[in-house]
């Protein structure tokens, strides 16, 4: 018989995710038997305060891994036995492995933004670059950002403490004036490489545009992680304006890819993965 696996999401409201049947199809693409749960929290009637019973009983249960959403990436942090440096830093987990019955944690937002930000825009230039959303996925895509190399990355959030907060634990990690939470987004916008967009505007739910369109200069890039739809209005004005652009599925993509890795050990086929999840 084929050699098998069991993997699950917890988080709230998971229904519509599109990783459980990425994670399936890339292990039977593989050539093993791949069973990827949902878990989801509101069905269950339970909060993120359930994690420790729900951890117990993943382990119980034979599972090879978790991922972690909504609104349970923090408070997942205290309960393993150990964590990727980027998680510890981010003290956010979306990927958990188990093994011998324990809980390494990792966080594949961070490597998974940044794996699609070098195979979607390749060679950008980052001398500056400015940052809309200081949230769960900005501060993971800001930790990324300046892993790439990024030398001073602005942070705007309609939150300001926020942006602050997010810009300081970031000059800790990576060094002084590194990053900075902005005040003036228009200056910014003059000055900068690139944008990223980590708020959720543009969402099917919440349309239209995150900023003045007047402010988007055709020599500058622009990255986006809200991916439904995949062609935000951000990105349709940005591609008519001439600018280079990478859409929110590679970051949805590569999550996924890296915690593959880490569950299985194996080297998924990204292309496949990318191909499947804009097939759904
Ligand atoms: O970090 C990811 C998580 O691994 C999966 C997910 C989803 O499927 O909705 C969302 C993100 O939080």
């Amino acid at each position: 018989s084929l050699p098998s696996m069991v993997c699950g999401l917890i988080g709230s409201g998971i229904q519509a995710s599109l990783t459980p049947a990425m994670h399936e199809q890339e292990g039977e693409a593989q050539g093993f038997r791949y069973v990827y749960k949902k878990i989801d929290l509101d069905p269950l009637g339970l909060t993120a305060d359930d994690l420790p019973e729900l951890l117990t009983a993943a382990r119980r249960m034979g599972f090879s891994g978790l991922n972690i959403t909504f609104p349970c990436k923090q408070a997942i942090v205290p309960l393993l036995d150990e964590l990727s440096d980027e998680a510890r830093a981010l003290n956010a987990v979306n990927t958990v492995v188990i093994r011998d019955g324990r809980l390494i944690g990792h966080n594949t937002d961070c490597s998974g933004f940044a794996e699609g930000f070098r195979r979607g825009l390749p060679g950008a230039k980052m001398d500056r670059v400015v940052q809309l959303g200081a949230g769960g996925a900005g501060a993971a895509v800001a930790h990324a950002a300046l892993g790439l190399g990024a030398r001073q990355l602005t942070v705007f959030d309609i939150d300001p403490a926020r942006a602050r907060e997010l810009a300081a634990s970031l000059c800790a990690r990576f060094g002084a004036g590194r990053c900075i939470a902005g005040n003036d987004l228009a200056t910014a916008m003059a000055e900068t490489d690139g944008l990223i967009h980590c708020t959720p505007t543009g969402m099917a739910k919440l349309p239209g545009l995150p900023l003045p369109a007047e402010l988007i200069d055709g020599r500058i890039w622009v990255a986006e992680i809200v991916y439904f739809p995949l062609e935000t209005e951000l990105l349709r004005v940005a591609r008519a304006k001439g600018c280079r652009t990478l859409d929110g599925g590679g970051m949805a993509v590569f999550q996924a890819v890296g915690a593959f890795r880490h569950f299985t050990g194996l080297e998924p086929d990204a292309e496949r993965m990318r191909a499947h999840f804009l097939s759904m």
